[in-house]
């Protein structure tokens, strides 16, 4: 059913629960930024936007862990019937299009966040698209997307460009967000007045081109003890926190209970105490956003594929609402690993 529920470009869920816990203050979500985007990482593609015209977003209570959940609940509004749709290979010019619309994309994303100007890219998404991220209108999605803890995004290739019954184009895509986090989707472009617009991006089944992939399960528990108190927890499905270093690791989370959870993966300064980013001892500034999977429904099985970590201390932690409105990392879901080096 709903497709783009990892929430990938954005950090909405992140920056909607610190805020809305007081965590974490604005200037520090803003301060994770553009700065970083190096040359290097920037596409060969010039971005190619129309950009959005001045607009506000609309006010929203953001003091309620409710308003975090209720963006991030919406379903994808993608067009009904979707399934049923079939598909043919794009003729040559369709593809080159297709492709083009795809890189440009990225370029725009990658100059919007450098620019601080994240209308570039949000101008070439559908209104369909816009609102299955959870937004009622594009300056909602502007206001949450500047200074995204990812700055940059690489695409690795695009290909398989399709022309599908219901009038779309799709391309498969592959692409790195930030340094670590590998994503492969299905993107669908919508034609608008000569304009291919992001339309719906669906995921596909993570195979990065490196020679060591490995698989970590982890289980997203909940245990609730004889005076009625909750527990959450990330329970390592190998019973150990120490993962040898590896091209790639592939993190597969399953939830075990009844609550919707969220995995961030973060670093955090050497030494310091996970339990600071609820105090605000450790600040957001502070800390290394490497990626995460949201809105990890119960039962439901997800992939966060990273590439190239270095051995280290890692953090994975939970910042979904408990019942009583206290993050599930206040209640136990914080968690440490290490990654260690291979000897020879
Ligand atoms: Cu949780």
């Amino acid at each position: 059913m709903t497709n783009d529920r990892r929430s990938t470009f954005r950090c909405v869920r992140l920056a909607a629960a610190a805020l809305a816990f007081g965590i974490f203050t604005t200037a520090g979500v803003a301060g994770v930024g553009a700065q970083d985007a190096s040359p290097e990482a920037m596409p060969a593609v010039v971005c190619d936007s129309p950009g959005l015209p001045p607009g506000t977003p609309t006010p929203m209570d953001m003091s309620s862990p409710e308003a975090a959940d209720d963006m991030s609940d919406m379903e994808a509004a993608s067009p009904e019937g979707a399934e049923e749709a079939t598909s043919s290979e794009a003729d040559e010019a369709t593809a080159a299009a297709i492709i083009g619309a795809v890189e440009n994309y990225i370029a725009c994303y990658n100059e919007g966040q450098a620019t601080g100007d994240p209308g570039l890219y949000v101008a070439l998404e559908s209104d369909a698209f816009v609102a299955s991220q959870g937004y009622a209108t594009r300056y909602d999605e502007v206001a949450n997307e500047i200074g995204s803890p990812f700055p940059t995004v690489e695409l690795l290739g695009a290909g398989t460009p399709l022309v599908w019954s219901d009038g779309r184009a799709s391309a498969d895509v592959q692409a790195l967000i930030g340094p670590h986090w590998y994503n492969e989707w299905r993107w669908f472009m919508v034609e608008q007045d000569g304009v291919w617009m992001l339309d719906e991006r669906v995921d596909l089944p993570p195979r990065p081109d490196v020679d060591f992939v490995t698989v970590n399960g982890i289980n997203l528990t909940e245990t609730t003890d004889n005076a009625g108190n909750i527990t959450y927890a990330f329970e390592s499905r190998s019973g150990s926190w120490e993962f040898p270093e590896t091209d790639a690791m592939v993190f597969n989370f399953t939830n075990t209970g009844v609550e919707p959870h969220e995995a961030l993966l973060v670093q955090l300064p050497e030494g310091a105490d996970p339990m600071g980013l609820l105090d605000g001892s450790v600040g957001f500034e502070d800390v290394t956003f490497l990626g995460g999977v949201f809105d990890i429904m119960p039962e439901e099985s997800v992939d966060l594929t990273m590439i190239d970590l270095a051995p280290g201390t890692y953090t994975l932690i939970c910042f979904f609402p408990s019942p009583d409105g206290a993050p599930h990392a206040a209640h136990g879901m914080v968690q440490q690993f290490e990654i260690v080096a291979v000897e020879g």
